[in-house]
């Protein structure tokens, strides 16, 4: 029991760079924001050297360190194990802990590969049966516009749906020096802008739709072909040496889609778009109405009502700061806004939710694995030069 009355939960964290600081702010304010029925106890973080995961755990509240995350798996205190680490590792780590009894969170993408992927919603249906979650944390449908867009469109608004225009546009490697961290390689990181970035637009474009992608036509690139290897580096941030490495994934990624609904996608994922940091963009027109919305100024959400008189109808600016806005009721007054933070922090509310009342968190992972197998088919058609590559529904 906490002192506020409440169960506790225990949770582990493995990895702790840029998504583990992310989840770990979510961890530590989660329950203070909003009225969830269990209270995280932050138990273990763990990394690959003792004193970076020791001085992670300092900086970011966890009360031990380890660098072994197999640990985890016989101890009785912990319910929770939070995959914050690059995707070589996902499969690895959420099937065992899943077959140890605990809940998982996992950082998207689900997995490197589609058979990865299987792998892990094979674990994740053995273990529901005994009452044990897992889920994928696309952090950036818990933006309160995109849960309001997808409110509206799912109420009709916007009537059918014709078009989503989505993109992810940022910059950070367009100096040919920046050095080639994890990010930047097929063996850590499974693709490039494609699986980092792309997979959030498809999965915000089929969250907000409430459509599935159906098959896909797709070209990719990758600018520059070797950088420094790296000397020092985390997150998005690094230096490099001297002596140079294979670029081994894609630095752009266009494509498009049809979705089940009728639609036609279009998608860009760059990390070539100078100037533009956290552009995550996505329009989408329909019969009635349309809506748009970029991450650089993520508290705003644009509507065009095309029910209105003509003359006077025009895109509005909402600002998605009303208590009656979602997730916006445990923050700040009307207009004070939010942060790329409170994305973390709701998805967690939403998990511990699920986890406490017995029910299946989203995205599951089967929900991970279908944006999986739209990024496989990206990839195929890409390298294959193909028209078009069907999506399997299963
Ligand atoms: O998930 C994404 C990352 O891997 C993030 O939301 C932004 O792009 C920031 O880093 C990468």
């Amino acid at each position: 029991m906490s002192l506020a009355g409440k169960k506790t939960l225990g949770v582990a964290m493995v990895g702790y760079a840029f998504m583990g600081a992310a989840h770990s702010q979510a961890w530590r304010t989660v329950h203070r924001a909003f009225d969830v029925p269990v209270v995280p106890e932050m138990k273990v973080l763990y990394g690959r050297t003792r004193d970076a995961a020791e001085a992670a755990a300092g900086k970011l509240g966890w009360a031990q360190a380890g660098t072994d995350w197999r640990e985890v798996l016989g101890r009785d205190d912990v319910d929770i194990v939070d995959i914050c680490t690059p995707g070589d590792t996902h499969a690895e780590i959420a099937i065992a802990a899943l077959a140890a009894g605990k809940h998982v969170l996992c950082e998207k993408p689900l997995a490197n590969t589609v058979q990865e992927a299987e792998e892990m919603v094979a674990a994740a249906r053995a273990a529901r049966e005994r009452g044990v979650r897992a889920m994928v944390g696309f952090n950036y449908r818990r933006t309160p516009a995109l849960a309001l867009a997808r409110d509206m469109i799912a109420a009709g608004r916007l009537g059918r749906i014709a078009h989503v225009r989505a993109q992810y546009l940022q910059d950070w490697i367009v100096d040919p020096e920046f050095p080639l961290v994890w990010r930047l390689r097929k063996e850590s990181a499974g693709s490039g802008a494609l699986g980092d970035i792309g997979a959030h637009i498809i999965d915000l474009t089929q969250f907000v739709t409430g459509q599935r992608l159906t098959g896909v036509s797709a070209l990719t690139e990758t600018f520059v072909k070797e950088r420094p290897l790296p000397s020092a580096a985390t997150g998005l941030s690094g230096t490099g040496s001297t002596e140079k490495g294979a670029v081994t994934v894609d630095d752009a990624a266009l494509f498009f889609g049809r979705l089940d609904g009728g639609g036609l996608a279009s998608f860009e994922a760059t990390r070539f778009a100078t100037g533009r940091k956290n552009a995550m963009r996505i329009e989408v027109n329909g019969s009635t109405g349309s809506l748009a919305f970029d991450f650089e100024f993520m508290n705003e959400l644009h509507f065009y009502d095309g029910t209105e008189p003509a003359a006077e109808a025009g895109f509005r600016r909402i600002l998605v700061t009303e208590p009656d806005h979602p997730y916006i009721g445990a923050w700040w007054p009307p207009g004070h806004g939010l942060g790329y933070e409170h994305t973390f922090t709701h998805e967690i509310r939403d998990f511990l939710l699920a986890v406490e009342s017995g029910t299946d968190p989203a995205p599951s992972f089967e929900d991970g694995l279908g944006i999986q197998r739209v990024l496989a088919a990206v990839q195929d058609s890409a390298e294959s030069r193909s028209l078009w590559v069907d999506i399997p529904l299963t």
